[in-house]
């Protein structure tokens, strides 16, 4: 056994116990597998925690099924980055959807997920979906007024995501949707990621009309909070009073119907972290 951190800040990180069952360099980074008594197989990118099987069902149904719930009817998703299938395997749990897009740049990530992660990547060869290992910037410029909601799944804004969490990629984003189309990204840690939480937030406001900010809570990733930003032209994406009904057949462990509903109640220091951006 060793011991793994990934370093949060200069001063803070988080610490595992762990055997390790994979590593190798992909031509974008490198990638871990490892196995932790507390959160069995953890998912490891260039140092930084991606997903463990204890705790990747609060980050993939917070980053999905709001949006999902929200728009009045998505056939046609797109899940840039993800490659560990999880947020597939959540949008296809709503009927509407008729298909699932996954871009993500390193056939690596899924060729890894596949093997290790069978309970996270199950839905990767659904016949509704259809991978593209390909740049997400590059994707949109192909795909104009197309998708119903585009789900950024992307990694920290750090190395080949960075660009991810730029106004101009935004705006390709948006181009790229439908009318009523929604977009939601994760959006880092409020607390010790204030600095990227706050410009990502600032880029989204700078492209869409509606833009709200929600939050969930994953052990594994720093501090705990995490930040998720969605957006939308069109629809009133701060009203959760609609469609309501869908979430009474929607299998989940974390989102719910009081979630739902008071999805945008934020810590007072997170509302004004959003004021100043
Ligand atoms: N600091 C970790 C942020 C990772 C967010 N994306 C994870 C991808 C899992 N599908």
């Amino acid at each position: 056994m060793i011991w793994f951190t990934e370093h949060w800040t200069e001063g803070v990180g988080l610490t595992v116990k762990a055997n390790e069952v994979k590593k190798i360099k992909s031509k974008y980074q490198e990638i871990l597998v490892l196995d932790t008594p507390e959160f069995g197989r953890m998912l490891v990118l260039d140092g930084l925690v991606q997903t463990t099987e204890r705790d990747e069902f609060i980050y993939h149904e917070m980053l999905s099924h709001p949006a999902m719930v929200m728009h009045p009817n998505p056939e046609r998703v797109l899940v840039i980055g993800g490659g560990d299938g999880g947020t597939v395997r959540e949008v296809l749990k709503h009927r509407s959807v008729k298909e699932v897009h996954l871009c993500e740049i390193d056939e690596e990530v899924i060729i890894i997920s596949e093997k290790y992660f069978p309970t996270i990547s199950q839905k990767l060869r659904d016949p509704k979906v259809k991978i593209f290992i390909e740049d997400g910037n590059s994707f949109l410029e192909e795909r104009k007024n197309f998708y119903d909601l585009i789900i950024m799944d992307s990694s920290d804004p750090v190395g080949a995501s960075e660009v991810l969490f730029k106004r101009e990629f935004y705006e390709k984003v948006k181009n790229s949707l439908r009318k009523n189309g929604i977009m939601v990204a994760q959006t880092e840690s409020p607390i010790l990621q204030e600095e990227y939480f706050s410009k990502a937030y600032s880029e989204i406001r700078k492209v869409f009309r509606n833009v709200g900010v929600y939050l969930a809570y994953i052990p594994t990733y720093p501090s705990g909070m995490w930040s998720f930003t969605i957006a939308s032209d069109f629809i009133d994406i701060k009203d959760t009073t609609q469609n309501t009904d869908r979430l009474k057949e929607l299998k989940t462990k974390y989102f719910c119907d009081s979630i739902y509903a008071c999805l945008f109640s934020l810590p007072k220091f997170v509302q004004e972290t959003i004021k100043k951006s």
